[in-house]
């Protein structure tokens, strides 16, 4: 299975960011790709591969260009204002606030595009977050191209950003991207399983009211951990996608005993709705050991869920999203992939 990875990935390293009411360490640092890297190297998976450059016009067919050219021009607008250390916002357009029109103040701004404090804006971000989207991106040309599998080492991650908003560590949806430019090759039906501990609120919304891309999602209550907002139950999709959204909430603590039943049913809406192409939004902080989850898998379930996958038997894009930690993240997310190719 060949591996997307870029170094330019690195280059957003922020430092702190904003929980538990006071500056933390930041979690999504880069010593998590590099973990990934390094154990896909030693365990010989495949071949890692330098992403090529998509350009703008696929961002653009999930991000509004908005967001897009906010995204790119921050930092240089951020040190004009006069301001050197990584951004956060601090007010929000919600409810009867008016996101439109747009401020034309950087800090209205990071408001109107964002919608938490976990998540700084820093120098290199643009980078990073192009380099993520652009190895996703030349992980699904590898599967159009006929490959059974595929491995988008993405970082920053990308599930909790929305059209036209950031936050939860994410700046552009990778795996959206992905799904949106394999349709716009001809891919005809494609569904995104997103089985992070955290709810993928961004991927859910871009999708939501579509047939073509089914959005499958297996995460924490959002009763009691991030995004909070989004990922109910009842969320299942609307207009022409009612029913192609799919969520199964599981409480705190939940273990193999109880994800595997939900990965069950998940896995059937699969079957049923059998896509052309799989992509899977690979959170690892379901894991049991994760800083700031509250799951509790071990390393050798990583090896079922991707045993269990490969017997869906459809071509398969696995991108990276959360897990952090680090020691265990590298064996963890590799298990996964080694669990699918012996599957
Ligand atoms: C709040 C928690 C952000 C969660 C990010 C994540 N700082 N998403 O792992 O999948
Ligand atoms: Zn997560």
């Amino acid at each position: 299975m060949k591996t997307v990875f870029s170094s330019s990935q690195l280059v957003h390293a922020p430092k702190m960011e904003i929980a538990d009411g006071q500056l933390t360490e930041a979690v999504e640092i880069p010593q998590r790709a590099e973990i990934v890297r390094d154990e896909i190297l030693r365990r010989k998976i495949g071949p890692i591969w330098t992403p090529q450059d998509f350009g703008r016009a696929p961002l653009e067919r999930v991000h509004t260009p908005e967001y897009l050219t906010f995204m790119e021009t921050f930092w240089s607008r951020w040190t004009a204002a006069g301001r050197d250390r990584d951004a956060f916002a601090y007010v929000w357009p919600i409810r009867q606030l008016r996101a439109t029109p747009a401020p034309e103040s950087i800090d209205g701004l990071l408001g109107r595009f964002s919608f938490d404090t976990g998540t700084p804006l820093t120098a290199n971000t643009w980078e990073a977050a192009t380099a993520s989207a652009n190895t996703a991106l030349t992980a699904a040309r590898f599967l159009r191209e006929g490959d059974r599998a595929a491995f988008a080492l993405c970082r920053p991650p990308g599930h909790h950003a929305a059209a036209d908003y950031f936050g939860g560590y994410c700046f552009l949806n990778n795996a959206a991207i992905a799904a949106q430019w394999l349709r716009d090759q001809g891919t005809a039906r494609v569904a995104i399983l997103d089985i992070d501990y955290h709810h993928g609120n961004g991927t859910q919304s871009i999708f939501y009211e579509r047939s073509d891309v089914m959005v499958l999602n297996i995460h924490a209550d959002p009763r009691h951990d991030y995004p909070f907002f989004l990922g109910h139950a009842d969320e299942t999709g609307e207009k022409a996608g009612k029913g192609y959204t799919q969520n199964w909430p599981l409480p705190l603590g939940t273990d193999w005993s109880g994800y595997s039943i939900a990965f069950e049913e998940a896995y059937r809406w699969l079957g049923v709705y059998s896509p052309d192409v799989l992509i899977v939004s690979l959170g690892l902080d379901t894991y049991e050991h994760d800083p700031i989850s509250k799951f509790r898998l071990v390393s050798d379930d990583y090896l079922r869920i991707g045993a269990r996958l490969a017997r869906l038997g459809k071509p398969t894009l696995f991108v990276l999203e959360g897990g952090y930690a680090v020691d265990a993240l590298g064996i963890n997310c590799v298990n996964v992939l080694e669990g699918f190719l012996n599957g």
